[in-house]
């Protein structure tokens, strides 16, 4: 098994948590990335993930190059698009968008794109991305085209995972858009997370260690934060702290 998923499976099977921290690349440069990994290395981040809805400045390879010459967190790649493939991370979220329904972003876009990503030597990672509504139209819906899942409809959301397990998805990534007014809901979580076995990622408006530790418990194997550490590097401490314990 290759070794990123080998991490994520073992990390479950010891019913052990992760903690993730978002990088847009759209946000940052060179100098706003060395103090995120010097951060996120004395907070014990388990992963960073690079990407989003829409880069208007393509910085994806500079930023990976940064933060792999500054550390050893592995770097995955969750992408908006194609053109945010990069060589130099170490493995790629191989998004198919499951909640939503337009065929570019669940098979048309993966055919295009599938002798650039073979021949990018990136461990890649079957995934099925699951939109749940965050409150308020988040880029992810926009630029998707397709409608979220709603927040309070479980069953849907415990359906298309569990048909996204069964396709031969290998994680499963519930995501109420970055920035989301609200994250989701612990019961959501829940119902999703015992219908599958296949790891389960999970975020969207996480602002507090709180949120991301009662995340865990209702299941989520991964919590993945952008937004709230842009605007406050120490958070990265406390939610990985609260993460960690559990
Ligand atoms: C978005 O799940 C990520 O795809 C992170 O969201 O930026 O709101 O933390 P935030």
């Amino acid at each position: 098994m290759a070794a990123i998923y080998q991490r994520f499976i073992e990390q479950k099977q010891a019913g052990k948590k992760a903690f993730a921290v978002l990088i847009d690349p759209d946000k940052m440069n060179d100098s706003d990335i060395d103090p995120i990994v010097e951060q996120a290395l004395a907070a014990g981040v388990d992963y960073f993930f690079v990407g989003g809805s829409l880069v208007v400045v393509n910085t994806v390879d500079q930023n990976i190059q940064r933060i792999k010459s500054k550390c050893d967190i592995p770097v995955i790649l969750f992408p908006g698009s194609p053109s945010q493939v990069s060589k130099y991370a170490d493995a790629l979220f191989y998004l198919s968008l499951i909640s939503g329904r337009n065929p570019e972003l669940l098979i048309g876009q993966h055919v295009i794109s599938a002798p650039m990503v073979r021949s990018s030597g990136l461990e890649v990672m079957p995934t099925g991305y699951m939109v749940i509504d965050g409150g308020a139209p988040t880029s992810v819906s926009y630029i998707a085209n397709t409608a979220p899942i709603p927040a309070d409809k479980s069953d849907i959301a415990l359906c298309t995972a569990m048909a996204g397990e069964m396709l031969g998805l290998k994680l499963i990534y519930m995501d109420a858009g970055s920035g989301a007014r609200n994250p989701i809901e612990e019961k959501m979580i829940q119902r999703v997370s015992g219908s599958i076995s296949v790891p389960l990622i999970v975020g969207g408006g996480i602002k507090t260690p709180e949120k991301a530790a009662a995340n865990c418990r209702a299941g989520a194997d991964v919590v993945v934060v952008g937004n709230a550490i842009e605007k406050d590097l120490s958070l990265m401490k406390e939610i990985s702290g609260a993460v960690h314990a559990l």
